[in-house]
């Protein structure tokens, strides 16, 4: 089976080259990012469809972290259909980061256009494909090229473009340990790939296994939520993320010893992250931890944790792989699926 389904091995595995394009394009564009009118933005906005709204959840929790000033993550069709979520009454100018691999999804460009039209704001864009409409729509576009895909699901290309996403925010929030920080993920994301390959080829064979739960908090929540759906896209398998502490709250009903419970553990707060996973293994389940150190994935990178979140991707997106393949699933080509949702609205 793995014969017809290179595509997506190829691009998880040679996708720290797209992390270093990401770094350099946003980098290259300093000036610009700061020449911006950051302090007349009352709100930042991160916006895509499917893995792009998830990279826009993490996106957002990141920038505000880090910023102080209120970032929130939409699906782009919220802008459209419900706009006064979006924008509370009264309010001023606000910075909207328009993510998508293909720059073509008519939900984001849609959402875009009705941001532009009504003088919201300014329009950032974030994507993988230098000739599509959106790449020209922002008033800085930062387009990785080398994150394009050959597969549908996405797995190289967000990675890129998470990437790019940290580098922003590290030049709009004028942290330079990150920004510098940045320039040294790749050995660590090669050696991560490198390692725990075989880890994640053994957990997603293992077909005891039958459903799984992907929790994180912070800005790893959209990244749970992320590789959740690879499992769901790729090997069509029962797979839910949560938040850590939400776990608890009812999810844990589901836990049994066919269940896979996968920690994307923080620095600050694995304490009672792992409590968490401790309650889970008494109830029988199976745990799997990533983090920095002292779990079953390790990072080891020794850089600030803000620069860590592409590092949890490869093994849970090879965890994916390898289980849609051991299911004679090509992951290519997720059943029901087409790499762009393009729709018809009513101008
Ligand atoms: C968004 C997206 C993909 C998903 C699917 C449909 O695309 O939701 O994340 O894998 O194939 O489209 P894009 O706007 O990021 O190109």
């Amino acid at each position: 089976m793995e014969s017809n389904s290179g595509a997506t091995l190829e691009e998880i595995r040679m996708q720290t080259g797209a992390w270093a394009e990401a770094v350099k394009i946003v980098q290259n564009q300093r000036s610009h990012i700061e020449e911006l009118r950051w302090v007349e933005c009352d709100q930042m906005l991160f916006i895509g469809c499917g893995s792009t709204y998830y990279l826009s959840l993490s996106a957002a929790t990141l920038f505000q972290s880090l910023s102080g000033k209120i970032s929130r993550a939409f699906p782009s069709s919220e802008l459209l259909l419900s706009p006064s979520s979006v924008y509370p009454e009264g309010h001023g100018q606000s910075m909207l980061v328009a993510i998508s691999r293909s720059g073509k999804t008519s939900e984001t460009l849609q959402a875009v256009n009705r941001f532009s039209i009504n003088n919201k704001g300014t329009v950032l864009t974030v994507s993988n494909n230098e000739e599509s409409q959106l790449a020209g729509m922002g008033k800085l576009n930062f387009c990785i090229p080398s994150g394009k895909e050959q597969s549908v699901a996405q797995t190289k290309s967000f990675a890129s473009m998470y990437v790019a996403c940290t580098a922003l925010t590290a030049v709009a929030c004028n942290q330079s340990e990150i920004s510098h920080s940045l320039s040294k993920i790749v050995p660590v994301g090669e050696r991560i790939l490198g390692n725990y390959e075989e880890l994640a080829r053994e957990t997603g064979q293992n077909h005891a296994l039958e459903r799984f739960f992907f929790l994180g908090s912070g800005n790893y929540y959209g990244l749970a939520c992320e590789a959740s759906l690879k499992m769901k896209e790729m090997s069509l398998t029962v797979s839910e993320p949560f938040h850590f502490l939400e776990f608890r709250h009812g999810p844990i009903s589901m836990v049994d010893k066919n269940t896979l419970v996968v920690g994307l553990l923080s620095e600050k707060h694995s304490d009672y992250e792992k409590a968490v996973l401790t309650d889970v293994q008494k109830l029988g389940g199976h745990t799997l931890t990533l983090g920095e150190n002292n779990t079953d994935v390790e990072f080891n990178s020794n850089l600030p944790e803000p620069v860590r979140g592409v590092f949890y991707l490869p093994v849970l997106q090879l965890m994916a792989y390898y289980r849609a393949v051991s299911l004679e699933l090509n992951p290519d080509q997720p059943r029901n699926l087409t790499a762009v949702v393009e729709l018809e609205f009513p101008r």
